[in-house]
């Protein structure tokens, strides 16, 4: 594999400015792509060329792959870096990168693929000797079927679709009764959403932690952890604050816990940068859930604890290098990330629109990842996340002491935003003393 000069950043706002940072520092030449509704947004400028991809919608732009192809061939990008959302998880989009001789950023379309269907990326995690929930062992054939495993792994049971993933497509049944409804209604909505009716079954956990490990591996069987994250606080699963280590983990669970994902990414042979999804119960057994095969938002609490850039990573091994041993990461401090978007903090309802002042908070250890500014117009067809804040300190009470401090700093008018519930949050009893779980946010009023 050869060294890369020129990267097609595909994405847009925070992460298409994370990206063209890092490849800049490491003396590449960074292209990025925009819609129509991007157009003039500041972070275009910090690029060595901007291409416009289309209208404002995602499929007529970020997910156009027609247009992005022909915007890396014209600006002659020898790779493409994908980010999270729209093209990073596209089979086919790998598939056409590597007939056109761009390199994609990432891992091989076959894992790709078989994580994608999360049915049988848990039976490839069985072979693996990873923990996973215990289920129906493959897809259920028909309701009767369904009715035989539910019985054999005791209900509660969760159906999930299996093209299914971020909570999307998953049915909660508490005894038989409801079993066959859950069950029609699972299989259709699997089949309007994903083209792909396939449903499996799981013994429901109660109140779950999400736990999750970030891994890098090469394409030399090279492959490295940079420890876990909690993301356990979330709502209507969508992640709010994540961050670095779980001090929920003893650390005999925490040692297991990494070693399965690393043995997991060896098992698999992937290359690139991926994370492992595992519940967490009450007794702090761990079980697989799945894999994502991108980056993720919340990488940078395992950037700020590991000390590593993960991006020039993800750079370096797809040129072919190798990563170097998992002696040379140490993990130390804590880190927590807030994502704030223009929603409203009580309703968590999106509320775009223009941007008056918009100061960030500063000091030592403090990261602001954004592409926003004074007098930005927060689009209303993308995500509504305007930025991460991110804090480093040696404790974990020190974190959120710093991200409190942080917080009160960060002020921004015109729009609604997340800050001041992130501000609650880090006076909240509860998250102070790590008293949560994935369901904490259903239960909160305020
Ligand atoms: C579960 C579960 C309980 N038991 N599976 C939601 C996202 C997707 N990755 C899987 N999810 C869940 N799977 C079993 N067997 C509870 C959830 C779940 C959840 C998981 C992680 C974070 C937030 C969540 C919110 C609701 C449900």
């Amino acid at each position: 594999m050869a060294e890369i000069k020129r990267i097609l950043v595909a994405n847009r706002g925070e992460i298409a400015l994370r990206a063209i940072r890092t490849i800049k520092e490491m003396g590449k030449e960074a292209v990025v792509v925009y819609s129509k509704a991007d157009k003039g947004a500041h972070y275009l400028e910090l690029a060595d060329a901007a291409i416009c991809i289309g209208d404002g919608p995602s499929s007529s732009s970020y997910l156009n792959i027609p247009a992005v192809i022909a915007a890396a061939e014209v600006t002659h990008c020898d790779a493409i870096f994908p980010g999270y959302g729209f093209l990073s998880e596209n089979q086919h989009f790998v598939e056409i990168c590597t007939h056109h001789n761009i390199k994609f950023i990432g891992p091989t379309v076959e894992v790709m693929q078989l994580m994608s269907d999360k049915s049988k990326a848990k039976d490839v995690m069985i072979k693996a000797g990873v923990p996973v929930v215990p289920g129906s062992d493959g897809a259920i054939d028909d309701i009767n079927d369904a009715k035989k495993r539910a019985k054999i792994v005791g209900y509660p049971v969760i159906l999930k679709a299996a093209q299914g993933g971020g909570g999307r497509g998953m049915r909660v049944v508490e005894d038989e009764s409801y079993l066959e409804n859950a069950f029609l209604a699972c299989e259709s909505e699997a089949i309007t959403a994903f083209g792909d009716g396939t449903i499996y079954m799981e013994k429901f956990i109660k109140d779950p932690r999400h736990i999750e490990v970030q891994i890098m591996a090469d394409s030399h069987g090279n492959v490295l952890h940079f420890g876990e994250r909690d993301c356990s606080m979330q709502r209507r699963h969508q992640k709010l604050i994540e961050e670095s280590p779980a001090v929920v983990l003893t650390p005999e669970v925490r040692e297991k816990l990494w070693e399965a994902a690393v043995r997991a990414t060896k098992f698999i042979k992937y290359e690139g940068a991926g994370t492992f999804e595992f519940l967490l119960d009450s007794n702090l057994d761990f079980y697989f859930m799945e894999m994502n095969t991108r980056l993720q938002v919340e990488h940078t609490v395992s950037e700020m604890v590991a000390d590593v850039d993960l991006i020039e990573m993800m750079i370096r091994v797809a040129e072919g290098e190798r990563l170097p041993s998992q002696d040379s990461i140490t993990l130390k401090g804590h880190s927590i990330e807030c994502r704030i978007t223009a929603e409203d903090p009580v309703k968590f309802l999106p509320c775009p629109g223009k941007i008056g002042d918009w100061m960030t908070p500063g000091g030592k250890d403090i990261r602001v990842d954004t592409h926003v500014h004074a007098g930005y117009i927060v689009p209303t067809i993308y995500d509504s996340m305007v930025g991460k804040l991110i804090v480093y300190a040696e404790t974990r009470e020190k974190a959120i002491a710093k991200m409190h401090r942080a917080l009160s700093e960060f002020k921004v008018t015109g729009i609604k935003t997340t800050i001041a519930f992130h501000h609650k949050m880090m006076e909240n009893e509860d998250f102070i003393n790590n008293n949560f779980d994935t369901k904490y946010l259903e239960r909160y009023k305020g």
